[in-house]
């Protein structure tokens, strides 16, 4: 699981958690920055000294001042960024993102013997388009968006060709006609992801793509995993679309003007996994947040909040005995794509995958203009027990006299790999960019027609943005979630193996990777 790889200024002693669940003790190279500070292990009491945790005394303990202090350490931290961003940011590769995972590190350490630590490494991408530009005949394409981890054009200049209407939805060798070659393949959205097309434009000469959308609204979509075949791709709307479609379907020839100046790069970065030293090891209720933020600012409700409810519930947590293990687990790069969460569920091996009883994720839990929100998880469309999950969120609500809001379980944040595994899962959020309605303002107070969160994804996502109420509140929610299966699975459904019917059900119905569409 874990790659002990190149010559580490900082190696530490830390005890990996076998695939079996019994603990050793590596030599685990951690940070080619610098070495990691001082603290010393604090030993703990042997946990058979503790009460066996209960939800009330375990949400108790959870303050939202504690939380707004570690705030500001983590805003410091995304603070490192400037010299190289200009800014404060936690995106994979920055100062700022090491010294996350190095403040995540440093929070467990603490806690002594009470948790086994992993870091999982592995390949992440990272792209930057600086410019990009797409001519269609006379005109220039202003929906045209480059696509995220997309390579730049040739040479990173534009280059020039006859648009090539593909069959079907180009999902197949069959559908690139020959003159796709030295050309601009134009393929219709739908059926495979956008990476394939691309990959397949690119097998077939292509020395660019537009994939253009089937339905209304911009395409933002995302390469997902780059590939050697990879052309420069655009996203396009169908309204700009349409004219072009219309003359190629006529046999009309249509110019074209395709230009991408970027970069993918490829960065290691690393997923924390921690584990309860007590507990059944064969039965853990698991849960996670995602360590890094977006490259434009320093991600403090996106996802600071998660990330720093889950080292508060971890230290927390210590305070108590339990009888199933607790798995808790900080991702990286899901900015890029949820590439931590699927990296890990993805690599699971077919012995442990069982032993994860449920995945809850937690990611925005202050936004400043929040409403109270569950993933609308199901039994029939989800791996069995994500409903019990579900249910466990709004039973805390109703019993608090608060108002919540189901949203869709669409793919947008890490539990997608979990699903994707047949592992049950759900989660609350505080939402994003979506627009509070009249009648949300009156469930939840805040402003009707603005943004849950008006700076996500942007530089003012800082210590200003994060509602203290609803982040202590669900908070001690997150403190619910985890003492209840702590103790018990009772009335938990048992795992059940992953129906291939199901898994293709959900994959056909999910579109996103994380934040961009992938096909
Ligand atoms: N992927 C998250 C934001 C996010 C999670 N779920 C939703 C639902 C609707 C909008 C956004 C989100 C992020 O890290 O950006
Ligand atoms: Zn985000
Ligand atoms: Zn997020």
């Amino acid at each position: 699981m874990v790659a002990l790889q190149g010559a580490p200024l900082a190696a530490l002693i830390v005890s990996l958690i076998l695939q079996g669940g019994s603990t050793l003790s590596v030599q685990l190279p951690l940070f080619d920055q610098s070495p990691l500070s001082d603290s010393k292990s604090q030993p703990h009491s042997s946990s058979s000294d503790k009460p066996l945790v209960d939800s009330e005394s375990f949400q108790a303990t959870i303050s939202g001042d504690k939380l707004l202090e570690r705030a500001q350490t983590l805003f410091k931290i995304a603070e490192r960024s400037h010299h190289e961003y200009n800014r404060p940011t936690r995106v994979i590769g920055s100062q700022g993102h090491l010294g996350t995972l190095e403040y995540v590190l440093e929070s467990i350490k603490k806690l002594g013997s009470y948790y086994n630590i992993v870091q999982q490494p592995f390949p992440a991408y990272s792209g930057s388009v600086f410019e990009s530009r797409l001519v269609l005949g006379d005109e220039v394409a202003h929906s045209a968006s480059a696509m995220s981890l997309t390579p730049p054009t040739k040479n990173k200049e534009p280059v020039h060709g006859e648009l090539v209407l593909v069959s079907n939805n180009g999902c197949s060798a069959d559908d690139y006609p020959a003159n796709v070659e030295g050309n601009i393949a134009f393929i219709r959205r739908g059926t495979c992801a956008f990476g394939d097309k691309s990959a397949l434009a690119g097998r077939a000469g292509a020395v660019a793509a537009v994939i253009y959308n089937s339905e209304t609204g911009t395409l933002h979509g995302t390469m997902g995993t780059p590939l050697a075949d990879h052309v420069a791709t655009f996203g396009l709307d169908l309204v700009e679309a349409k004219p072009v479609l219309e003359k190629l379907e006529k046999g009309k020839a249509v110019d074209a003007i395709a230009y991408i100046d970027g970069i993918v790069q490829t960065i290691s970065t690393s997923n924390i996994v921690i584990q309860t030293a007590g507990g059944d090891p064969e039965n853990c209720v698991m849960l996670g947040a995602h360590s890094d933020s977006v490259a434009e600012g320093p991600g403090i409700n996106d996802d600071g909040s998660g990330t720093l409810s889950l080292i508060e519930v971890a230290t927390q947590l210590t305070k108590f005995r339990v009888n199933n293990c607790v798995r808790f687990a900080w991702w990286s790069a899901e900015e890029e794509g949820l590439l931590g969460s699927d990296f890990y569920a993805s690599t699971l091996p077919a012995a442990e995958n069982p032993k994860i009883r449920l995945f809850m994720d937690y990611d925005m839990l202050a936004s400043p203009n929040f409403a109270y929100q569950v993933y609308n998880a199901t039994n029939t469309d989800n791996p069995l027990g994500s409903e019990e999950l579900k249910n466990l969120y709004i039973d805390w609500y109703e019993a608090h006299d608060l108002n919540y809001t189901l949203i869709p379980f669409d793919g947008r944040s890490d539990y997608d790999g979990f699903i994707r595994a047949g592992i049950p899962a759900g989660g609350i959020a505080t939402g994003a960019e979506g627009i509070k309605t009249p009648e949300e303002a009156e469930q939840f107070g805040g402003k009707a027609g603005d943004w849950y969160d008006p700076c996500y994804h942007q530089l003012c996502d800082h210590l200003g943005n994060v509602n203290a109420t609803a982040w202590e509140l669900n908070t001690k929610l997150v403190a619910h979630s985890v003492a209840t299966y702590a103790v018990s699975f009772k009335g938990f459904p048992e795992r059940e193996p992953a129906t291939v019917q199901g898994l293709s059900q959900y994959a056909q119905s999910v579109k996103y990777r994380g934040d961009f569409l992938f096909w």
